[in-house]
């Protein structure tokens, strides 16, 4: 192992022909061997393709049935796959706010989807400093974003209209449905061949229109037309058989993990009091909802792929934050637990290894992102302001996975460390209560091990470590005022939604027209 990397550091420091001439790697026949070094390889240019709420089992090539994503899979099956890729917080703009700067929401003072974070100095700073799009175009390259943004922004400001710019990106419209596929044909048929290297975000709404059918995250009518009313008018017209065979198996960790708070799933949606009518609807159509943007997601891999750039561009697929999918009885996110915490996280393209399914590294897309896109296009960053590992050697074949042996993660009312293993969630709420699961022998998180006298050496030194970490972050002691404060004001917010989710979800459309950025703080 040492000599092949010994061999390698030599080849890449001396060039083919240098190390042909000290008899390292043999001189090719009949191929001269120049003085010069061969010319630098083009920059390859980036496109990140985001979808919203889309867990990370929801592709076909992984096995999932009554779910077909061909385009999904086609990138799967091209590039490398992360299976246990956490998002750094089951929430849209804080998730979001990490993939754009490689920095958790808490290092702004929030963790939660707000229009108006704490302290919009911090924000400005860090996205100037940190944003994505500013450290692409400051290595020459220009930077796009099409679609749904939703990111942290001055008092204001749209978090969905404005901050693309903020974080370094011109912004290409803001329809979160067709709207990139449209840009992407544009750009891609009328981009040059001699133009700067791009880096671009085609950045979907879908499959996150099953917020919707949870009663919530109604869509504005200044929008095109949700995408879940149109496939409901086609479920109401399918055959029994027909529907019915859409519909996935139930998950088998239905029940609440043991000793749970209701302040832990206070987000939820009141979906513990759904039918199996209800679930079967709901889990339909999500999986239709995940078809539907694949479709666009395949769309826009035609448009690339017709272009120019399909040999130089390196694909990242991801999403924001998953979908609970009657886990633990739970619709929606903002929970603790795999469904959501874990999304697709695929890279392929020049270079990239194809048809690998990693089932095994510990990996964070939000943070891992800005590291590793920066490594594989050679631009610079700072790597010690950031905690995110580069991918680069794994993807590549280069090198051993990132030496990490746990991440952390967040959401509005807790923190977690996972070492891949064992999963501690300490929680903002009086008397700190917490969460330990072993997900080598309960994968489905349904055995809290906190009071098993087996499990408090593990227990301990996970705590131990997960607060060595927050002092370290200044995050300590841990808020619990903000978080029953922020409890309070979704209740207040969604008060008259909660009602309505009892009665039946998602029935005819909503009548919350009034502002075009009220996203729901549940999104
Ligand atoms: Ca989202």
């Amino acid at each position: 192992m040492k000599k092949t990397r010994k061999l390698r550091t030599l080849h890449l420091s001396l060039g083919a022909a240098g190390a042909a001439a000290l008899g390292i790697l043999p001189a090719l026949p009949g191929i001269a061997t120049p003085a010069a070094a061969a010319p630098a390889p083009k920059q390859p240019n980036i496109l990140i393709i985001t979808t919203d709420q889309q867990s990370w089992n929801m592709l076909s090539a992984y096995g999932t049935p009554a779910l077909a994503t061909p385009a999904m899979d086609r990138l799967a099956k091209e590039g490398y796959s992360f299976r246990r890729n956490y998002v750094a917080n089951p929430v849209c703009m804080p998730s979001r706010f990490t993939l754009y700067t490689g920095h958790y929401a808490s290092e702004v003072g929030t963790k939660d989807n707000t229009p108006n974070p704490t302290d919009s100095r911090k924000v400005i700073a860090m996205a100037t400093e940190f944003g994505m799009g500013h450290l692409f175009r400051k290595a020459g390259y220009e930077t796009f974003y099409s679609g749904k943004t939703h990111l942290y922004t001055p008092p204001g400001n749209s978090p969905d209209m404005k901050p693309a710019p903020l974080y370094g990106f011109k912004l290409e419209g803001f329809d979160p449905y067709e709207g990139p596929v449209e840009f992407a044909q544009k750009f891609f048929a009328k981009r040059k061949a001699g133009d700067k290297p791009f880096l671009a975000v085609v950045s979907f709404l879908n499959p996150h229109d099953i917020c919707e059918q949870a009663g919530i995250g109604r869509r504005p009518a200044t929008l095109k037309n949700a995408e879940s009313n149109r496939l409901l008018d086609i479920q109401k017209r399918l055959a029994p058989a027909k529907y019915a065979s859409g519909i996935p198996p139930m998950l088998t960790n239905t029940a609440p993990i043991n000793g749970e708070q209701p302040a832990w799933v206070e987000m939820d949606s009141n979906s513990r009091k759904w039918t199996p009518t209800d679930w079967s609807l709901y889990r339909w159509l999500y999986y239709r909802l995940t078809e539907s943007v694949d479709n666009q997601v395949g769309r826009v891999l035609a448009a690339l792929n017709a272009s120019p750039f399909a040999a130089n561009t390196i694909i990242v697929f991801t999403s924001d934050h998953g979908d609970m999918q009657g886990a633990h009885g739970l619709s929606l996110k903002n929970v603790p637990f795999e469904e959501c915490q874990r999304v697709p996280f695929v890279f392929t393209g020049p270079g990239i290894k194809k048809g690998v399914i990693d089932n095994d590294t510990l990996v964070c897309n939000g943070l891992d992102l800005i590291p590793t896109i920066c490594d594989l296009a050679g631009v610079k960053y700072n790597s010690d302001a950031l905690t995110g590992k580069s991918l680069k050697p794994l993807l590549t074949g280069s090198g051993p996975a990132p030496q990490r042996d746990c991440i952390y993660t967040e959401t509005y009312n807790s923190f977690t460390i996972n070492d891949g293993r064992y999963k501690y969630t300490i929680f903002e709420l009086p008397g700190n209560p917490d969460m330990l699961v072993d997900l080598q022998t309960d994968p489905g998180e349904l055995h809290n091990l906190v009071n098993d006298p087996a499990s408090q050496k593990t227990k301990d030194a996970m705590k131990d470590k997960l607060m060595k970490n927050l002092a370290t972050r200044n995050l300590l002691p841990l808020a619990t005022d903000h978080t029953l404060a922020y409890i309070r004001k979704i209740q207040n917010e969604h008060g008259a939604g909660k009602a309505e989710k009892g009665k039946g979800k998602g029935k005819g459309k909503s009548n919350n027209t009034a502002n075009p950025d009220d996203e729901s703080s549940l999104e």
